[in-house]
């Protein structure tokens, strides 16, 4: 799978998807990221990628030209399932569309800044626009940072354990139960006695029940869905 990431900001994604997991799977082949700066499609001499927005409010908008351009570049190279603005008025983000995603084989996640795009680049070129929650970020970077690794981990072969992936938190609209690793017993605080027993059908009933228990509590609204 393929992900360009284009955005004004590129250093912001630097960290996030070229370290740890996301590094693994980049340097295994199984996902290639790259980042794209907006600047180098600016206009003039200066480079020019925003303006201010016509009509009267204050801020700064991303210009259509570089950002059609860049896309336009990319799409000579090969055919993208998806374009992609983040955007904290698009769909929610969720398991579910990391799921979606992570099947795909070329994505464009086009991150807004200042006060976002021209209406025209989401009417013509974006396919569809995601937000990672009710809170306004900076910039799209983050999220974009966001979306790429809860997709990439679930590219076949990324997690080392290939069951890991599936047996998440949310892929079945439940969060996951407790978990402990030795001592058994530290300070007096004990594992609980059925993960020591041996008995790995007494084992799973007891994940599925905290898993369950701790849904009810936390989340109820998963339940629902
Ligand atoms: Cl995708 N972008 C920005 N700027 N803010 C957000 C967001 C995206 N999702 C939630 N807040």
């Amino acid at each position: 799978m393929r992900i360009d990431i284009i955005t004004a900001v590129p250093e912001l994604l630097e960290g996030p998807v070229n370290q740890s997991i996301l590094k693994r799977a980049q340097d295994k082949g199984l996902a290639e990221i790259v980042a794209h700066n907006l600047r180098d499609y600016g206009q003039g001499a200066y480079r020019q990628i925003d303006d201010k927005i016509y009509g009267g409010n204050a801020g700064m908008v991303l210009m259509v030209e570089p950002v059609d351009q860049c896309i336009t570049d990319l799409k000579k190279e090969r055919s993208y399932d998806e374009i992609i603005y983040m955007t904290p008025d698009g769909e929610r983000f969720n398991q579910g569309i990391a799921n979606q995603l992570s099947l795909q084989q070329n994505l464009i996640l086009l991150c807004g800044h200042y006060k976002g795009i021209d209406e025209r680049i989401r009417e013509h070129m974006v396919t569809r626009e995601i937000s990672i929650g009710d809170y306004v970020l900076t910039g799209g970077e983050l999220a974009a940072a966001i979306v790429t690794d809860a997709v990439v981990r679930l590219i076949p072969g990324v997690i080392s354990d290939e069951t890991s992936a599936l047996t998440d938190s949310f892929q079945d609209n439940l969060l996951s139960p407790p978990i402990y690793t030795r001592p058994a017993e530290y300070k007096g605080w004990k594992v609980p006695d059925v993960l020591t027993s041996g008995n790995f059908a007494e084992i799973e009933k007891w994940n599925d029940e905290m898993a369950l228990k701790r849904t009810q509590e936390r989340r109820p609204d998963l339940l629902n869905d």
